[in-house]
């Protein structure tokens, strides 16, 4: 029986919105583990990680905000993170604001090393996530990992990441909220990006399997991080950072479907939950129903499809 091991991540300190440290509990109260236990998983929920001592640290950017808990973070989750990874065959992340992934995706990422294989990561979400230290106005560290975890200048203060993913190994999906700063480091360093213009005229099966395809070819384990703000406000409100236009009931299952189907998903980021700004606990339903179909949950019995 295939392992998964389940760790909450109860940040917030990336954000100036207070609420995600529930982001855990609603999950485990909407029913994850059990679900993916029917689904065939031999589930263990491993409690909550807990941050390491806070640094003493400043920054030459002063809209720069917590810094020392995100370092803290940083550090314990990527200690978790990588254990979980020698430990089971699929780690999922409960968040937790995004500053989760810094975390996460080091983590996981230096395991993938281990193993002479390379990290892919798919990130769903409405933004880049693409700041540093330096570049970022709002002081929010959740618009950061992306950088810090391949491995870009401007983390004074952080553990290097052990094993820097690269960026031409990244896809990013939904996005639709790009800072200056990002836009041109995004352009630069080579990561795929499929904004909601793109999924307007593409679609999701062409691009999705363009990049599934890439990681199968190179034998290489793949990442999903999934942002509450990838889909659209309206079918889930939950989020600080809501934008417009985003991902679609059936666009994002789809996703969830196929990326199943490939059989190349070997970890997973269930990010930004606010469950304070929940209605009737419907964003917490609906990311715990995309998950399910991630892990094999389909609405008939069919013959899967090779992505
Ligand atoms: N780019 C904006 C900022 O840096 O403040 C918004 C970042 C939002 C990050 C969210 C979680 O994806
Ligand atoms: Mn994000
Ligand atoms: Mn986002
Ligand atoms: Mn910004």
């Amino acid at each position: 029986m295939k392992t998964c091991q389940i760790l909450g991540v109860p940040t917030q300190s990336g954000t100036s919105e207070r609420g995600c440290i529930m982001g855990p509990t609603a999950f485990r109260i909407a029913g994850l583990p059990e679900i993916l236990q029917e689904l065939g998983w031999q589930v263990e929920d491993v409690g909550d990680a807990v941050p390491a001592a806070m640094p003493d640290v400043s920054h030459s950017n002063p809209a720069v905000r917590n810094l020392d808990a995100i370092i803290a973070w940083t550090k314990s989750v990527g200690e978790r993170a990588y254990e979980m990874a020698k430990a089971c065959d699929f780690p999922i992340f409960l968040g937790g604001d995004h500053s989760m992934s810094a975390g996460t995706v080091s983590g996981i990422a230096r395991h993938t090393q281990d193993l002479g294989q390379p990290q892919f990561v798919l990130w769903l979400d409405a933004h880049t996530d693409l700041h540093t230290l330096h570049t970022t106005t709002s002081g929010n560290l959740h618009g950061t990992p992306v950088a810090y975890f391949t491995g870009q200048s401007g983390f004074e203060g952080f553990p290097p990441p052990a094993a820097p993913v690269d960026p031409r190994n990244m896809c990013m999906m939904g996005i639709r909220s790009v800072d200056q700063a990002e836009k041109r480091h995004v352009a630069e360093i080579g990561i795929t990006v499929f904004d909601m213009r793109a999924i307007d005229e593409q679609g999701i099966v062409g691009p999705l399997t363009s990049f599934l395809d890439r990681v199968r070819a190179a034998n290489g384990r793949l990442h999903v991080s999934l942002d509450v703000d990838f889909l659209d406000p309206d079918i889930a409100p939950a989020v600080g950072t809501t934008v417009n236009g985003g991902a679609t009931f059936r666009e994002a299952h789809l996703i969830m479907e196929m990326l199943h189907d490939s059989g190349l998903v070997t970890s997973l980021d269930l990010a930004e939950l606010n469950p304070f700004l929940d209605v009737r606990a419907k964003t917490a339903l609906l990311m715990t129903d995309l998950a399910a179909s991630l892990f094999g949950r389909r609405v008939l019995e069919r013959k899967t499809r090779t992505y």
